[in-house]
């Protein structure tokens, strides 16, 4: 009898099986039909999506610049701000490391660097300048050998979702 039983379960286990396969099936076949309703449409999305990002052609970089505190944060992102072409500029403390998002087609990334150093802070490629750097506040008379975060290196997602 228990012998049986088991047997008819597994019966009704393979009907189920076969439904949810025919299920399947038709939802394939109802996202292919959408597919192809929506290629009728997907000319004029793309011309729309290029206008978009040509208005929004920022190319963003990050490299290492040396500095102490909030007045260093201040007098480098002024430095990186006053480049013509460059949207947006942000200096990490802790990382020693600065954000800028640009205009490749106004500035390039050696002008910023540049225009940084004039301000009297190393970049990673190019040396602060030295009267800049003795005109700085005291407490902004950062440790020339002082490490950075340099371009390249792996950012720690470890404490943030992605
Ligand atoms: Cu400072």
């Amino acid at each position: 009898m228990n012998f049986s039983k088991k047997n008819h379960e597994h019966k009704n286990k393979n009907v189920i099986k076969v439904s949810k396969k025919v299920i399947l099936s038709i939802a394939v076949l109802t996202a292919l039909a959408l597919t192809s309703c929506k290629n009728e449409t997907k000319k004029e999305t793309e011309t729309a999506t290029t206008e978009v990002s040509n208005e929004m052609a920022m190319t963003d970089l990050s490299f290492g610049v040396r500095g102490n505190c909030g007045m260093c944060k201040k007098t480098i992102e002024k430095a990186a701000n006053s480049v013509e072409g460059v949207a947006s500029a942000n200096w990490d403390v802790d990382k020693k490391k600065i954000d800028v998002s640009f205009d490749d087609t106004k500035t390039d990334a050696m002008a910023i660097h540049n225009a940084i150093a004039e301000s009297g802070y190393d970049t990673e490629k190019v040396q602060g300048d030295e009267q800049a750097y003795k005109n700085l506040a005291g407490c902004c008379q950062y440790d020339h050998s002082m490490e950075m975060k340099r371009s390249g290196e792996a950012e720690d997602h470890s404490n943030h979702d992605h």
